[in-house]
């Protein structure tokens, strides 16, 4: 093995690390964002509280996750919560 092979081996690897953690924090947030368009039904891109109703754990949190108090969770605020 010469050097050159070793300086692409060890760039292919660390290419395919950064896709690899790329990859995993993508479907993470396409997965809230999923979730949270399931629960927004009158898509207003905010969940109300009835709206929230509908998820126990959701509805359990929602004055925690509503960061600015406005009574609604903006995908943002939706998505802050599900990262904790
Ligand atoms: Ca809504
Ligand atoms: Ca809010």
């Amino acid at each position: 093995m010469n050097k050159l092979t070793v300086f692409f081996g060890a760039a292919v690897l660390a290419a395919s690390a950064a896709y690899a953690d790329d990859t995993s924090k993508k479907s993470t947030a396409t997965s809230a964002t999923a979730a949270f368009e399931a629960l927004d039904k009158n898509a207003d891109q905010q969940i109300s509280k009835a709206e929230a109703a509908s998820d126990k754990s959701l509805s359990d949190s929602f004055a925690a996750a509503d960061a600015n108090g406005d009574g609604y969770l903006n995908k943002s605020e939706y998505v802050a919560r599900t990262k904790s």
